[in-house]
């Protein structure tokens, strides 16, 4: 057991965050050209720079990704003039367009990967392209069959295979799982990784949130937990903690939630009581970790809080049985 109670613990979940005071820092109203609603981005670091590869939705409900960069990660956007990445609708399987992606940095490759949904006539796919600039970008295709979204690369492999974290819909539930592969292509091993908790606050659908991020005591996951609720559902951001050199093994799970709709932009939108992380980036400098989210499923907002003391807070919180 830990030292710390659960009453301090909660305390500490409550606190952990501080939400920007000039959030929403996206709107579609920032757009350069029209859009119903910008949300659910990636985040990465690139020449200095902070970049956001965002969901933007169109006036026919269909998303495309467009890259919007910033020299300090909280003001002055700038955003790419015309779509970054749109969906090929010849293809069945961008029929729908292009969601909510996240990007990683593979050191082999030295390259970006962004993994994303590609809206296919079968369900959503997870889909993945390979860039240095996000200006260019090879198009790798979809990596498993549908219904599955959340998903996110490993910067590197683990006993010669690449990792991939997504979120599958097997017998109608929604866990996170964890699967294989020796190239990029082919895919195995499948784990379950993060299951829905019963009773919880995360107990009917779970996805990965932003990319994993290495620290010396495992790989901190962000992830999405679903409540369903008379009222409709409230989607709350939860931690877990990954062994290092074996990511399949998960370590310890927060019993709270670390972020949920609390600020008007999170509460009221095209999609009420929704803060869905889907970017991150950490400055080792200055300890501080940014979380980058889609509020409501119309803006995007940023939190911030140190790397040390979200390590403090899933050291304290319960270890998970094998
Ligand atoms: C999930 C995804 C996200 C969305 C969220 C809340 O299932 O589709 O794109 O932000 O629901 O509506």
């Amino acid at each position: 057991m830990s030292a710390m109670s659960r009453i301090e613990r909660e305390k500490k979940a409550h606190n952990l965050f501080t939400r920007f005071e000039g959030n929403p820092i996206l709107t579609a109203d920032h757009w350069p050209y029209a859009a119903n609603a910008v949300f659910n981005p990636a985040a990465a670091q690139l020449d200095g720079q902070t970049l956001l590869l965002v969901r933007v939705e169109d006036m026919r409900g269909f998303s495309h990704l467009t890259v919007a960069r910033s020299p300090n990660g909280l003001t002055d956007w700038t955003v790419d003039s015309e779509p970054t990445m749109t969906a090929d609708p010849s293809t069945h399987e961008e029929r729908w367009g292009l969601e909510d992606p996240r990007i990683v940095w593979l050191e082999e490759q030295k390259q970006f990967a962004v993994t994303y949904v590609s809206f296919s006539e079968g369900g959503p796919i997870v889909s993945l392209a390979i860039t240095k600039n996000f200006r260019t970008f090879a198009r790798l295709g979809g990596l498993l069959p549908p219904e599955d979204k959340d998903a996110c690369l490993f910067p590197r492999r683990f006993d010669g295979r690449f990792a991939l974290i997504h979120r599958p819909i097997v017998r109608g539930e929604a866990h996170i799982w964890i699967s294989f592969s020796p190239d990029l292509k082919h895919w195995g091993d499948h784990q379950l990784l993060i299951p829905t908790r019963a009773a919880y606050w995360d107990c009917h659908r779970v996805g990965l949130a932003c990319q994993p991020i290495e620290t010396p005591q495992g790989w901190l996951i962000f992830y999405h937990g679903v409540r369903s609720t008379t009222a409709g559902q409230i989607y709350r951001t939860g931690l877990a903690l990954l062994d290092l050199q074996r990511p399949w093994k998960l370590l310890r799970r927060s019993d709270e939630w670390i972020l949920g709709p609390h600020a008007q932009y999170e509460r009221v939108g095209d999609v009420g009581d929704v803060v869905f992380p889907t970017g991150a980036t950490v400055n080792k400098e200055t300890d501080e970790l940014r979380l980058y989210y889609g509020a409501a499923d119309c803006t995007v907002a940023v939190a911030t809080t140190r790397m040390t003391d979200l390590l403090d807070y899933i050291s304290a919180s319960p270890e998970v049985d094998d």
